[in-house]
């Protein structure tokens, strides 16, 4: 068994006995009330399903097994002179709860090369598709077509046992994840470059190769795609993404088809795709007012159109953060670090002291704060990367490190179906005559 294999199996052993204690001794116990706001209003809150590699707190954000990011930016081992952490590290984190050495992560970007070999008829599917495809949709395709090599779906087929789950599921998250960058750079060069692909080097780590397969050989963009990789691959198990895969997941759909039902969910622009609304919008407010160098009344001015014509300002608010997300702070950190002179990412900075008063004005909105989108695509902007309809691909690249180590769990910890409970109006009225003698007035 691997070395990674082995630390999971022994660690969801322990994990696993606990769990059957705790819920022998407490599972009668109550962990939260629903309230009527939240049964219509999307379940936000609601205490309801185990993630094990990362917790949310709506004022903090997010941790990845107790580290927040600042902290992992200084633990996790990083690339030779750099100064980011390896996604490889993270991953690893995630999936055993314990901040790997430099040697362990060098066995893993090891392991994950070894893995990487794409099957051809998986470009072939990608190439089969019309040209003005949206880059999330052929990710998810090519996903969907390597579903044939399923470790797990093949031992089901030939009556694996429930105990082993788990070990199918870990060889299938490992294959998966190793065979992405290849995929998603294989997309990239396939829509932008007239199909002129970069071959993998396999002396470099995960991000670096997957910057290097799209073309970007700078040192620069490389850190970046590291950090990138690192601080989008998971906020806990309730967002849309993450929600999907255990969802799919807990029918026994194997990973590939789990994960490519993330991707559709990443790729509505509530979610993942903001990324790219970020920059669509950016640069529609920089044709309007027609400088590169707007003030913050122009901006304000702008702001105040989008909202009055029925539009959400994109990469503002989150459904669980009440604070600016860590995840935008840390590429603004970045952004300091390593860019200087760069019109646009000014443009994002004016846009954080703008938008929060404007949006709090409001009186509706929860959370008037950048989430991880909004800082995003002016970075990839300044390394080269101007084709925004791509960047939600890197996003779903990174996701499949959190969503796939959650996988791993709930396959160990034997997680059920899952079936929440779903009612209709009219039996909220009649709830509502039973329980509170109350009778909701019609078309009030
Ligand atoms: N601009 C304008 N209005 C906003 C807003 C924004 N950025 N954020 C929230 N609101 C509005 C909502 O649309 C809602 O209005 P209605 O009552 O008229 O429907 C109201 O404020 C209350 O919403 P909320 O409770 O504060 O927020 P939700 O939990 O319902 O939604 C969203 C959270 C992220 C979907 C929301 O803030 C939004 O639409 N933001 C813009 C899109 C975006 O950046 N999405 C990425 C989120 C992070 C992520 O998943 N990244 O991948």
């Amino acid at each position: 068994m691997d070395p990674l294999k082995q630390q999971f199996y022994e660690k969801s052993q322990i994990l696993g006995k606990e769990v059957k204690e705790l819920l022998k001794e407490h599972g009668n116990k109550k962990v939260d009330d629903v309230l009527l706001d939240q049964v219509y209003g999307g379940m936000r809150d609601i205490t309801s399903m185990i993630w094990e590699p990362s917790l949310l707190d709506a004022e903090e954000g997010i941790r990845f097994r107790g580290y927040s990011i600042p902290e992992l930016r200084e633990k996790l081992p990083r690339a030779p002179n750099g100064t980011e952490p390896l996604p490889e590290g993270l991953f690893w984190l995630m999936l055993v709860g314990e901040i790997p050495t430099k040697e362990q992560v060098k066995w893993l970007t090891e392991n994950w090369m070894r893995r990487a070999n794409v099957p051809e008829h998986v470009f072939r599917a990608i190439d089969a598709l019309p040209a003005d495809t949206h880059p999330m949709t052929l990710l998810s395709m090519g996903v969907m077509a390597m579903q044939n090599t399923s470790v797990f779906a093949q031992r089901y087929n030939t009556g694996m046992n429930k105990g082993e789950y788990w070990d199918a599921t870990y060889e299938d998250a490992m294959n998966l994840i190793a065979r992405l960058p290849r995929i998603a750079a294989y997309i990239y060069r396939r829509v932008y470059f007239n199909g002129e692909q970069v071959l993998p080097d396999i002396s470099l780590d995960w991000g670096a190769n997957f910057a290097h397969m799209l073309g970007f050989p700078d040192e620069g963009f490389k850190e970046y795609m590291r950090l990138f990789l690192t601080i989008h691959a998971d906020h806990e198990g309730g967002n849309a993404s993450a929600h999907t895969t255990h969802l799919v997941g807990s029918t026994l759909s194997d990973p590939y088809l789990s994960f490519s039902a993330a991707l559709n969910a990443l790729a509505g622009p509530l979610h993942g795709l903001a990324n790219q609304e970020v920059i669509r919008w950016i640069q529609k407010m920089v044709e309007t007012l027609g400088t590169t160098k707007p003030t913050r009344e122009q901006i304000s001015e702008y702001v105040k159109s989008t909202l009055a014509s029925g539009r959400v300002i994109p990469g503002y608010g989150h459904a669980v953060l009440r604070k600016p997300d860590p995840r935008f702070m840390a590429q603004r950190q970045f952004a300091e670090d390593n860019v200087q002179d760069s019109d646009l990412v000014k443009i994002v900075w004016k846009i954080f002291d703008v938008v929060p008063p404007i949006l709090s004005s409001l009186g509706k909105v929860k959370n008037p704060w950048p989430n991880v989108d909004a800082h995003s695509g002016a970075l990839l902007i300044h390394y080269g990367m101007k084709e925004y309809n791509y960047y939600t691909v890197i996003f779903g690249v990174s996701r499949a490190l959190g969503v796939l180590a959650a996988q791993c769990w709930s396959r160990a910890l034997g997680l059920p179906l899952e079936r929440p409970k779903s009612v209709t109006t009219e039996w909220v009225k009649e709830f509502l005559a039973k329980e509170y003698n109350v009778t909701p007035a019609e078309n009030a």
